[in-house]
């Protein structure tokens, strides 16, 4: 029963319907007013974690009260909407994210004033919602942002973990693991105890013929985990529209604890179901491009899809539309392979509890959805074993198999002549065990794939998926390059660079267009704009080295070329040939006379980033980067020529920090390997400069602003292969600076060789699959190209500055319209700020 107020009753609700503050003085008062009741603090202990406490507080009332103006006009319009399922979503923090979308930042800033706080200190306080590991869950959180900007009727759906990516600490040069408990306050999410859903594992099938001849099944006997709704509010930027991402908390179905159980004296199993209920979204698999095929990740992936299915049927069914329309007003994205068995979910639904016959519902389901893939490395292609899904999800199986033969029924209709293509793309690998193979099912389940970039969107398509192609034909595969939000990265980020181009644009409207930055390249002459946009840069600079100096205890010189690379640790991406060539120019001030040692182009090397616990080979790398850290910075030969710094616990609000410091950042990974980087576009758009492979939209930033504008270098993916082999019989000559390097780690000069030989032999005798030494000359050349640049700092300003103003094209607004227009086909709805 939908419980409404009658008529009669209306008009006391629309009296006192709750109010968005609109001035300083009811801002305060919200402040206040939180601080004194719903904290129970007053102004006698009220220290900066109360003032963020109670400032969030007042912008999360003004967030729902447009969140639910927003969620009943959507009701109203009833349009198709879009639910993108994703298990990661990297938001970082909220507060400043909200004070800017919704255009109250100024007035909160005054309103703190007067009550004896600073913004920059009360944002700080904030905690990072670190939901994900990198660039696949920022994406996501980029995606919510322009979803609400663009007004499009959009919801995520993922896990509420209650422990996100780990907190990294380097202790004696080592990375250690502190868990990231990061609910103790969380102002900005609103449970939903009435909003859950029964999810089954594990049971058996019950196959019977009903009256009609039907064949029907049951699946049945299973244990029930309840999965109970956390919704936060997601603001656009300028707009009433604010959005839904809602993350599905695990508990156990009867409650508390099973009270049976508790009553008979089995107070230890009481407890131990409900606990185990609760694991299931406990904590986040902190891997990045890696699949390790754990039980409890299935089940993780199962519980967060059959919820979010659940509830968009549910939805769905309120609106009493013939199934035939669910389609047209549901479009589901999966974000990789991890919401896969959302496909067979839906299929099930239809067929077991809707009883819609199997090509009908099949039709409903591959309309329904779209895929994007977000790497094509092996090791991170999700496989997971027939037995263990047979076990957890029975029923499922059954369905994947009738997945399967129908299509491969298909396939050797229209392939006759083509046998040993079915054992090739058989959603089933006859391995031992058998093993489903996800990104097929995906592919075959979806109406639209897309990767998420140039190069990456052709890569999928002439090898993981080069049969589907021909299977489907070419139209089925789309490419969506990658973008990010200027909202985050650039205003939130640097507020300074925003304003300044804001002054030279009229306003603020590039925020909301971001191609507008064109007309800054009339600017690239103007000496005040120059200046100005300098002095920024170095601020931004001095900002990060006094950060530096604080959490590192190293001294930079803010007027030194700072060359930064923070990203995931990953031997593709490589940072060990960044050290490497670190490595190198140690070596080559060494040997300088000091007159000669003072010419050089000063530098500080910059890394950051997280090895995932169980990746040993990266957490070797993050070791030597410190290992040399403290041996350079210390040689007081050396001195300011080169510094090298290693940030702990990279993260979404550090990255805020420390993108728009950068004059070059680094993104050097093997060509054809990183499917696209978000990173890249951040450090572009916040006025660096590029050194990078020709790989993921490196290519399309170089396309964008132009070849001189970024330094390019490194073989081409297409020779990849052909390099592999040559290192596969021995045919290569290691690069001599390279062998150099080698020789002076093995002497012991950055510590005990032996915790480095592996890496150095995975380059000299395991075959160097991430092509290091193949890349290295050309690697070092072209870090001279930049040292030589560098020093022409009027030129290097020109080529900073048009790369900015040519950055249009990466706002991910751009994005989510091209997936609205290509595989959604949904339109934006305007929400009103009034009630009507
Ligand atoms: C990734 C890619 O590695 C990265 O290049 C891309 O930018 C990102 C978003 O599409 O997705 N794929 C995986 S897996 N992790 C990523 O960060």
């Amino acid at each position: 029963i939908e419980a409404s107020i009658p008529e009669g009753q209306r008009a006391a609700w629309r009296k006192y319907s709750a109010q968005e503050f609109k001035t300083k003085d009811e801002f305060d008062a919200e402040v206040v007013k939180h601080i004194e009741t719903t904290l129970a603090r007053s102004l006698f202990n009220c220290d900066e974690a109360a003032a963020y406490a109670g400032t969030a507080l007042a912008f999360r009332d003004r967030l729902i009260i447009e969140w639910n103006r927003t969620q009943q006009q959507q009701t109203n319009a009833d349009p198709k909407r879009v639910y993108y399922l994703s298990l990661e979503f990297l938001m970082g923090r909220a507060l400043d994210n909200a004070m800017l979308n919704t255009g109250m930042k100024d007035i909160a800033s005054e309103g703190l004033k007067d009550l004896g706080f600073r913004m920059e200190d009360v944002i700080s306080q904030e905690r990072d919602a670190a939901l994900g590991n990198g660039g696949l869950g920022r994406l996501a959180a980029c995606f919510l942002d322009s979803l609400a900007t663009l007004n499009y009727p959009a919801w995520g759906y993922a896990l509420r973990y209650r422990y996100g990516i780990f907190k990294q600490e380097i202790i004696d040069g080592y990375q250690v693991e502190i868990p990231d408990y990061w609910l103790d306050f969380n102002p900005w999410e609103f449970p939903r105890h009435d909003v859950t859903v029964d999810v089954q594992f594990y049971g058996n099938v019950r196959k019977y013929t009903d009256d009609s001849g039907k064949q029907i099944s049951v699946w049945e006997n299973g244990e029930i985990v309840t999965a109970v709704a956390y919704d936060a509010p997601i603001p656009g930027y300028g707009t009433k529209t604010t959005n839904n991402l809602r993350l599905w908390s695990s508990k156990a179905s009867h409650g508390e604890f099973d009270f049976t159980k508790f009553n008979s004296g089995e107070y230890e199993a009481s407890v131990a179901d409900q606990q185990r209920a609760e694991t299931i979204s406990a904590v986040l698999y902190p891997n990045d491009s890696l699949e390790r095929g754990k039980e409890l990740r299935l089940k993780q992936q199962y519980f967060w899809c059959a919820a979010s299915l659940f509830d968009i049927v549910r939805r769905f069914k309120k609106s009493k539309k013939a199934w035939k329309e669910f389609p047209n007003q549901v479009a589901i994205q999966l974000n990789d392979t991890h919401p896969t068995l959302a496909i067979p979910e839906l299929q099930r639904i239809l067929i077991d509890q809707e009883g819609l016959e199997w090509d009908e519902a099949w039709s409903i389901v591959q309309k329904t959805f779209g895929y994007t893939n977000h790497t094509v490395l092996p090791e991170a292609l999700e496989k997971w074993s027939v037995p263990l899904i047979q076990h957890l999800l029975p029923r499922h199986l059954q369905i994947i198999y009738d997945i399967n033969l129908n299509f491969l029924q298909y396939v050797e209709r229209n392939f006759p002549k083509e046998r040993d293509m079915l054992s090739r793309v058989s959603i089933i690998e006859e391995s031992q065990p058998k093993m489903v193979r996800m990104a097929y099912l995906a592919v075959i389940g979806s109406h639209k794939v897309n990767g998420v970039a140039e190069l990456h969107s052709d890569l999928i398509k002439t090898t993981i998926f080069k049969d589907f192609v021909k299977i489907y034909g070419p139209d089925k595969f789309t490419n969506v390059t990658n973008g990010i939000t200027p909202r985050r990265w650039l205003h939130q980020a640097n507020p300074r660079l925003s304003e300044l181009i804001a002054s030279k644009l009229g306003g603020y409207d590039f925020l909301r267009d971001l191609t507008q930055l064109h007309k800054l390249e009339s600017y690239v002459d103007d000496k005040e704009f120059r200046k100005e946009f300098q002095e920024i840069k170095y601020a931004n600079k001095v900002r990060l080295a006094k950060y530096i100096k604080e959490a590192n205890g190293i001294s930079v010189n803010p007027s030194s070329l700072f060359d930064i690379q923070v990203k995931r640790m990953h031997e593709y991406k490589r940072q060990q040939l960044n050290i490497f060539g670190v490595i190198h120019r140690y070596l080559e001030l060494k040997d300088m006379s000091p007159e000669d040692r003072k010419k050089v182009q000063p530098r500080v090397s910059i890394f950051g980033g997280k090895a995932a616990p169980g990746y040993w080979m990266a957490k070797t790398v993050i070791h030597l980067i410190n290992q040399v850290s403290k041996v350079v910075n210390s040689d007081k030969d050396i001195g300011d020529a080169l510094k090298v710094v290693f940030l702990e616990d990279y993260n979404v609000s550090k990255a805020e920090m420390i993108t728009p410091a950068s004059d070059i950042s680094e993104h050097i990974s093997t060509a054809g390997t990183e499917a696209s980087g978000t990173s890249n576009m951040k450090f572009v758009l916040n006025g660096g400069l590029i050194i990078g492979t020709c790989d993921g939209a490196n290519i399309e930033i170089t396309r964008e602003v132009g070849e001189d504008n970024i330094f390019l270098f490194g073989n081409l993916s297409e020779d990849v292969e052909d390099l592999r082999h040559h290192h596969f019989y021995g045919d290569f000559q290691l690069d001599p600076s390279l062998d150099r390097v080698f020789k002076t780690i093995r002497e012991g000069a950055f510590g005990d060789a032996g915790q480095f030989s592996a890496l150095v032999n995975s380059i000299v005798d395991h075959g160097d699959y991430y092509l290091v030494s193949d890349d290295f000359k050309s690697y070092l050349d072209t870090q001279k190209l930049i040292d030589e640049a560098y020093k022409n700092q009027e030129e290097w300003l020109t080529k900073t500055i048009t790369s900015v103003a040519r950055m249009g094209f990466f706002s991910s607004d751009r994005c989510i319209d091209e997936y609205a227009e290509m595989i959604w086909n949904v339109e934006p709805v305007k929400v009103q700020g009034q009630e009507s």
